[in-house]
């Protein structure tokens, strides 16, 4: 959006009889959610007349017009290299940039804005809440006044949630010390209105039943595909990367013919995954909705809310695509639906849950239970036909695309992304968890190899012709602009899908007649004849690049000890060193808790022993080529 199109915050908040406007920072949609969640909880608890607001769409160069008696929230998500999201970044260049334009205004200019702030943050990585911080420090500095804490929630150590629920309430009560608030019965108040449109058929071309867009559901597939409309992409080839019959390994090839979508190698790719068919049912009949699954509903907002699911749609298509109905449910939400129990036991049980904290890490969070899991089992099997819909989808995160790295070259495929994924199925509380995205993509490969045991058909968005929702979204996570220049790179697992991108990259170079420089790629795995990655490729890669391609691997379950990269960079402190001195960039990779950590410390040894300096000005040498972006880390997978 242009600077000229952006809107004035003072002025919107008037033309909205708004009193507390709520701006989410989000990438994943997770702040995007407890923005949400939070504006629920000011209108029905307090009384407030909450917005939520998309930071992209407003200026912030005036917040100095925002007057004393509105509340301006802020609830900002910082990315894996410490930057905002990009949703939030004209904020973050208007507020926290070099040269803000309110500092024109004085030396104080925001003394007469309240603010309150939350930040999402994972503290396995380095700049931890950086966003929130530099916001709210520079919000200070420019004589905002901030109503408490500043929230702090940390998804590295898996306290997200309790985090916010606990900020939350800190900051409704400070709140309370600087405003009047009207405590209201919170059972009345909803964010939406549900209608039934018993008229309507759910075969209607105007209902909603899948598809995330206007333009698909009037049939015309026409760009731009980004975060708002994706591209039903046809799906090339899905092939098994591992050799193990109990994981799966998928690597995907994705046509993008047809779209306007491009790539660059390092850039992502976003899949919109759908529910699997048995949670769907399972959950219509835990709502008493069985019956009534194609039955068409339209949701009126009562206030801005910029996540509410397309509308018209149906029970069915709104629990399939729009929900995300297999994560685990939030405390508040439980709490909220004890009223609704189907009997005195329920309501008792559910009350409890949504009430103490450690029982429901331990019955909930833990076990990974889902919402119908939990009706199911706290009701006893009986149907919770009370429960009102609004409820729900306020209180239900919207389904959200999930990231990956692109493993494939932009060079050598323009109009072709790879992907690659591991399934994730893992036993919890004596039954397999099932990650929601991987193993939409492996009911893609049963459903084009012919037999699917995952029922996740919808009535258009089909798997059968292995369509697929996707969207491109931009990283920093790029080769040097210099061919020559060496690149040391560590993707353990399916990290290392971006660097498959990488050195294909440069093997398509090389193959035009370009110099290319040095690659050296540490791969770790369990074992040498599991799950190694595209095994194959990298002798292909050496057979093209000869001695600039260099892989150390680490087999972890091959010996007696742990082998892991970090270990590796150590045994190969030599090359690695020599590579650094040549100018070499480092990129890291890779989901394994405390992975990259490691591999930071591990680089930083190499460089203390070999130049003679002490580890702490070794890691001073990293901080800065992490600064400077020569070392950088991402976190997808
Ligand atoms: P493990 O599962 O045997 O512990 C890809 O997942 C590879 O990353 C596996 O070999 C896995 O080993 C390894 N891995 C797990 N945790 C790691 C860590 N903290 N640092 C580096 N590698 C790790």
């Amino acid at each position: 959006m242009s600077e000229d199109s952006l809107m004035d915050i003072s002025s919107e908040m008037e033309m909205l009889d708004a009193d507390c406007i709520i701006f989410y920072g989000s990438e994943t949609g997770t702040a995007e959610s407890y923005a949400t969640r939070l504006a629920a909880d000011g209108r029905g608890r307090f009384g407030l007349r909450t917005v939520v607001a998309n930071p992209a769409d407003y200026n912030f160069d005036r917040l100095d017009k925002v007057a004393s008696d509105k509340t301006v929230v802020f609830v900002l998500a910082t990315t894996g290299d410490g930057e905002p999201t990009e949703n939030a970044t004209n904020l973050f260049d208007s507020v926290a940039g070099e040269a803000p334009a309110l500092l024109r205004l004085g030396s104080s200019p925001l003394q007469s804005l309240q603010f309150m702030i939350f930040g999402l943050g994972d503290s396995t990585h380095d700049h931890y809440n950086a966003m929130a911080r530099s916001i709210n420090h520079a919000l200070v500095r420019l004589g905002a006044t901030r109503i408490g804490e500043l929230g702090e929630g940390d998804d590295g150590e898996g306290t997200l949630e309790e985090d916010f629920l606990a900020w939350k309430e800190k900051a409704w009560a400070a709140l309370e010390h600087v405003r009047v608030l009207r405590r209201t019965n919170p059972k009345h108040v909803y964010a939406l209105d549900v209608v039934e449109q018993p008229c309507l058929s759910k075969d209607s071309s105007t209902v909603y039943a899948g598809e995330h867009n206007e333009q698909q559901l009037k049939g015309c597939t026409s760009g731009p595909f980004d975060s708002q409309n994706p591209f039903i992409a046809q799906v090339s080839e899905i092939r098994e990367l591992f050799q193990s019959p109990e994981r799966n390994c998928l690597h995907l090839d994705i046509d993008l013919a047809g779209s306007d979508l491009s790539y660059h190698t390092g850039d992502h790719a976003a899949i919109w995954p759908m529910n699997p068919d048995p949670e769907v049912v399972r959950l219509l009949n835990a709502l008493g909705l069985a019956d009534k699954q194609d039955t068409v509903i339209e949701m009126h907002p009562r206030w801005p809310m910029p996540t509410l699911p397309p509308s018209p749609t149906t029970y069915a298509a709104l629990f399939r695509h729009y929900l995300d109905i297999c994560g685990a449910p939030s405390r508040d939400l439980v709490a909220a639906l004890a009223p609704f129990a189907p009997d005195a036991t329920s309501r008792a049980e559910t009350a409890r849950l949504g009430s103490r904290k450690a029982d429901f890490a331990a019955q909930v969070t833990r076990p990974h239970m889902n919402l119908a899991r939990l009706l199911d089992a706290v009701g006893r099997g009986r149907p919770w036909d009370k429960i009102p819909l609004p409820l729900l989808i306020q209180g239900i995160p919207r389904l959200r695309p999930r990231y990956y790295s692109i493993s494939s070259s932009s060079l050598e495929h323009p109009w072709r992304i790879s992907v690659t994924a591991v399934v994730e199925a893992r036993p919890v509380s004596g039954r397999l968890f099932h990650g929601l995205a991987t193993n939409y993509l492996l009911a893609l490969k049963q459903a084009t190899d012919g037999h699917s045991t995952y029922r996740v058909a919808g009535p258009r968005n089909s798997l059968q012709g292995g369509k697929l929702p996707v969207h491109i979204r931009t990283s920093s996570f790029r080769l040097p602009a210099d061919p020559l220049c060496p690149v040391i790179m560590v993707g353990p697992g399916t990290g290392v899908a971006p660097f498959r991108a990488f050195i294909r990259e440069r093997m398509a170079l090389r193959l035009r007649g370009t110099q290319v420089g040095p690659m050296m790629l540490f791969f770790g795995c369990r074992r040498r004849g599991e799950d190694f990655l595209y095994e194959d490729e990298f002798d292909e890669a050496r057979r093209c690049l000869g001695e600039g391609f260099r892989l150390v691997t680490a087999f972890s379950r091959e010996g007696p000890d742990k082998v892991y990269v970090q270990h590796r960079i150590g045994d190969t402190a030599g090359e690695v060193d020599g590579l650094l001195r040549r100018g070499g960039h480092v990129y890291v990779c890779g989901e394994a808790g405390g992975m990259a950590r490691e591999v930071g410390r591990a680089v930083a040894r190499v460089i203390a022993e070999r130049r003679g300096v002490s580890l702490p000005e070794a890691e001073g040498v990293v901080r800065d080529m992490k600064a400077a972006k020569v070392y950088q880390v991402c976190a997808l997978r």
